[in-house]
């Protein structure tokens, strides 16, 4: 498996976040992708590469360009009118209120491109989004030439809850998409997302949300007890054209790994009855027993598991990081999916 990073990625290192009710240490902090990739080399997974360097075009097919050029000039903004620290909303356009204008104060467009305030803009965050893009494109593109079987694409900030026009959950460029649109515009009939994260993909959903040509499949914690509370039900299932092309499957808050691989085979029948001819996971281990920010209970082993039956599709496939937030057993839980993918 081609093993893709860039530690670029670094540059975004929010200090501290909004978290119940309090200002804290950040969660998604550089050390997650360093953890990541020493596990990788312990294991011997393969070489690490850095990405290609790609253009905006397939970015700008998924994401808007108001919201791009936001996302590219906003920490800048907030630090000419004498800010200090990371770029924060901290107002929202609501129901009843006006979406259509975009500000020009900074605020207003942070309030206008975001949804939470726990996804702080910095010096760094550009730069490593966009690296970010790089290395899942990198991704896409080695299973697209069919050079490569799969690729993990060791994605940081992560992307799934980043939607066409706003950022949030951590997140700000939506890399499994980019990756998915990018295997469409290179010649894939049909490309399935299976989205393993712990927490619903509220942007990966809602870009796909009305095309046949990408299905999005989702094991998650319901939406009523966990972040992102307003997307990610199970009645969710597509519109227009991609009525049917959206599949959410929540569990409740303390689901075991039985329960978890049940709806895994759920997922599994349904990407297996649409013959994609390529797979995107989104892989987010904090459904790791203990993760601080979940509350499901995989194991190591289940992980090894899990990257069995992702081998088990017979699709290229290309591996994309989102979430996983306890330090000390995220790399070797990434590992495990990874070597259990080549062990198949
Ligand atoms: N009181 C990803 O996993 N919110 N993002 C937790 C707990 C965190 C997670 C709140 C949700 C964002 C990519
Ligand atoms: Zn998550």
């Amino acid at each position: 498996m081609r093993i893709i990073y860039s530690p670029e990625q670094l540059a975004h290192a929010p200090l501290r976040e909004n978290n119940r009710g309090e200002i804290g240490p950040a969660f998604e902090q550089p050390e997650r992708a360093r953890r990541v990739l020493d596990a990788i080399r312990r294991a011997g997974l393969g070489e690490v590469e850095p990405p290609e360097v790609f253009g905006d075009e397939t970015i700008l097919r998924v994401h808007d360009s108001g919201y791009v050029d936001f996302l590219r000039t906003a920490y800048d903004d907030w630090r000419a009118i004498g800010r200090r620290g990371d770029a924060i909303a901290n107002v929202w356009p609501v129901r009843g209120l006006r979406s259509d204008r975009t500000p020009v104060s900074v605020d207003g467009r942070l309030a206008l491109y975001s949804f939470d305030s726990m996804t702080p803009i910095g010096e760094g965050t550009w730069p490593a989004a966009r690296a970010a893009a790089n290395v899942a494109l990198t991704a896409a593109a080695s299973i697209s030439q069919g050079s490569e079987h799969a690729a993990f694409a060791l994605c940081r900030p992560p992307g799934h809850h980043a939607a066409a026009d706003y950022c949030g959950g951590y997140c700000f460029l939506n890399n499994a998409a980019i990756a998915a649109q990018y295997l469409r515009d290179k010649g894939a009939s049909r490309v399935a997302i299976l989205d393993v994260d712990y927490h619903h993909g509220n942007g990966t959903q809602t870009i796909f949300y009305d095309r046949p040509d990408v299905l999005y499949v989702s094991i998650h914690a319901d939406p009523s007890t966990d972040f992102p509370y307003f997307l990610g039900f199970a009645d969710e299932s597509g519109d227009a054209d991609g009525r049917g092309y959206t599949k959410n499957l929540p569990l409740p808050q303390g689901s075991d790994a039985a329960a978890w691989f049940g709806a895994f085979a759920e997922a599994a029948a349904a990407i297996s009855a649409y013959r994609p001819d390529a797979l995107v996971v989104s892989l987010g281990v904090d459904t790791a027993a203990g993760d601080p920010l979940a509350h499901f209970s995989l194991d190591t082993a289940d992980f090894r598991r899990l990257g069995q039956q992702l081998a088990a599709f017979g699709l290229p496939t290309a591996i994309v990081f989102e979430g996983g937030y306890r330090i000390d057993r995220l790399g070797g839980d990434v590992a495990a999916v990874l070597e259990g993918f080549d062990a198949r």
